[in-house]
């Protein structure tokens, strides 16, 4: 029996926002060459492992590229300089500066960080604003006000072109848009414009060249600055079907996305493109096995899956979900097929949502091994912690503080946030089928429990501080998720605080800076989270009984002894999944598992 087709959905498309994607480019190497401008001349390479993570331009001339093995970048460009680029802090450093630099110019502070090199701005705000000053009968020589409170601050341009690349590129023919679509080009217009001073401010202030998209959604913007790299920027035309469209022919966003195979699409990861090519194919895709580990090798585009006789989001849904997928997934992944993201730019964070250092292994199984590796990541895990979440004492705080100790030049920190959990997670490589194969496995494992208060005293070394986490902490979490002396092969290790309390900042789980100034006064209530650059010589401070953001002493010592295990929510990975029938087990079940199918 034939079912009639299901009726078109209509386009779920809000195009009233401006969003902005910035990509450094070639960050790492970027970082060493703003460091050492010298460098900027020659062929540069970020080596971690046997790998080159990235590469400068003038070595992507010479043949180089990302993901490379160090020993073939040699054989091609035997001048290449390499530099080491295990050490993340310095990226880390330059990624907060050129966010705080993109940061001052939001009115509406929806500037968000996507990993070290990517920001998201949602500019919707000065757009409107600017929109509003326009003389339309003059618009070439248009003016741009950067400050709500100050019309003397800002740029002059034209409003009547775009600045940098449009896509597509012929399509600068303003005059068959109907008044909608009209106005859209004059917000991405404006977009553009102020998208090019900012990258000419990264540039001139930090030394920093990046490319940029420019569209409506996160989606779009991001996709859209692909097109020109390095050093440029891209805006995504109209017309664009708007809301409740079910015409998709006069789309541009619908043309460019069709182009984009569908794992390049952000949101569409390596599962969900494997079990879309198996249904458009109607044939189980061939896995790549090489640096490019987990990818399928036919590559479907977005419009082959969006046109696939009978694809709906119902049947997507029904394709793609399963134990472990969230519901609503035939949806999302419907709505990115058709170029509509309606997730929000998030609020900017001073703070971090979590802190994870993370390591991968060849081989690690032996419990030696691992306390060698923890404490490692742990001396990260606490050195980053110190970058990320203590700031100095400010002007008022340290006034206060000289007229209390006249005699002291100490300089003080205080801590802005506290994690109040820590997390371990390996991924266990699964076990060899009978038939020597094995099964592909991403899963992690973790656990969590309260972070030790004493991690937040700086009056110990370091040394000492990463001493007493592994031993007190880390070793015992790991033993309960691997609770075998042997038998165990990880592929990687993760530490992680996470579950940040805010101490010094408005907003969503924050105390507020008025309320923590308050407290800051208190001097004794913070006195053992005070580090001071000096060592103090007086007695350490217990840790303070009875407070609301810390376990007390008694607290403390019955989650170490009963491994009371705080929920993680961030968690998603605490089982493995059987790559054959999508089953959900604890990780001690998938070897039997194996055997299970082996037998029919
Ligand atoms: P990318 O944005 O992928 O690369 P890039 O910024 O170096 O180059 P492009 O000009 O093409 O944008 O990654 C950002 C940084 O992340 C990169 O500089 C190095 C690091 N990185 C890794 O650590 N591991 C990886 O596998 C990749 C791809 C990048
Ligand atoms: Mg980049």
């Amino acid at each position: 029996m034939h079912l009639p087709p299901p009726p078109p959905r209509p386009i779920k498309r809000q195009l009233d926002a401006t969003i902005l994607h910035f990509d450094y480019d070639c960050f790492y190497a970027s970082v060493f060459e703003a460091e050492t401008p010298t460098l900027r001349a020659l062929p540069l390479a970020v080596q971690q492992k046997q790998i080159v993570v990235t590469c400068n331009y003038e070595a992507r001339r010479r043949g180089l590229h990302k993901l490379q093995l160090i020993r073939e970048a040699r054989n091609i460009c035997p001048d290449v300089v390499i530099v080491l680029g295990e050490d993340l802090t310095r990226f880390r450093n330059a990624s907060k500066q050129l966010y705080s630099l993109l940061r001052a110019y939001s009115w509406n502070g929806k500037v968000e960080r996507l990993g070290m090199d990517e920001v998201f701005m949602d500019i919707s705000d000065i757009v409107e604003h600017n929109v509003g000053l326009l003389n339309h009968q003059d618009l070439g020589n248009s003016y741009f006000c950067l400050s709500k409170d100050d019309p003397t601050v800002g740029f002059t341009f034209d409003a009547s072109t775009v600045a940098g690349y449009g896509y597509p590129e012929a399509s600068n023919d303003k005059q068959c848009l109907d008044a909608q679509q009209h106005a859209l080009h004059l917000r991405l217009r404006l977009g553009s414009h102020l998208a090019q001073h900012l990258r000419r401010q990264l540039d001139t202030q930090m030394g920093y060249t990046c490319t940029v998209g420019v569209s409506t959604n996160k989606l779009l913007a991001k996709l859209a600055g692909n097109l020109h790299k390095p050093n440029a920027q891209t805006t995504l035309l109209p017309p664009y079907a708007y809301a409740g469209d079910t015409n998709t022919d006069v789309d541009n966003v619908t043309s460019f996305i069709d182009a984009h195979e569908i794992r390049k699409i952000p949101g569409i990861g390596c599962k969900i493109t494997e079990k879309l090519a198996a249904h458009v194919l109607g044939k189980t895709p061939e896995i790549e096995t090489g640096l490019n580990y987990g990818a399928t090798q036919e590559k479907i585009t977005v419009g082959e899956a969006r046109l696939h006789p009978g694809l709906s989001a119902e049947v997507l849904e029904r394709v793609l979900g399963g134990p472990g997928t969230h519901r609503g997934i035939g949806h999302r992944i419907w709505d990115l097929l058709h170029g509509c993201d309606d997730t929000e730019v998030g609020q900017a964070r001073e703070i971090p949502r979590q802190i994870s250092i993370e390591d991968s292994y060849k081989r690690l199984d032996t419990i030696e091994k691992v306390v060698k590796e923890l404490r490692m990541l742990s001396t990260s895990l606490i050195k980053r912690m110190h970058l990320d979440l203590l700031e100095d004492n400010d002007e008022e705080e340290r006034n206060e503080q000289s007229n209390k100790d006249a005699q002291s030049s100490v300089v003080r920190k205080r801590w802005l946030a506290y994690p109040k959990t820590i997390r371990l997670s390996t991924r266990p490589r699964p076990g060899a089928n009978p038939d020597i194969s094995r099964n592909r496995s991403f899963a992690r494992i973790s656990r969590s429990t309260a972070m030790p208060s004493f991690v937040f005293s700086l009056k110990d070394s370091l040394e000492a501080l990463t001493g007493r986490l592994v031993v007190e902490t880390l070793v015992p979490l790991f033993r309960t998720l691997h609770p075998e002396k042997t038998g165990w092969n990880l592929s990687l290790v993760n530490v992680a605080a996470t579950n940040m309390v805010d101490t010094a900042s408005e907003g969503k789980g924050a105390v507020g800076r008025d309320i923590s100034k308050m407290f800051r006064r208190q001097d004794d209530v913070l006195k053992q989270w005070r580090v001071e650059d000096v060592p103090d010589p007086v007695a350490q401070d217990e840790p303070k009984r009875g407070s609301e953001d810390f376990p007390t002493n008694s607290q403390q010592s019955r989650e170490d002894d009963e491994m009371e295990w705080i929920s993680d929510e961030e968690n998603q990975g605490n089982a493995y999944r059987c790559e054959e029938c999508g089953a959900l087990m604890p990780v001690f079940a998938m070897v039997a598992h194996g055997r299970w199918h082996a037998h029919g």
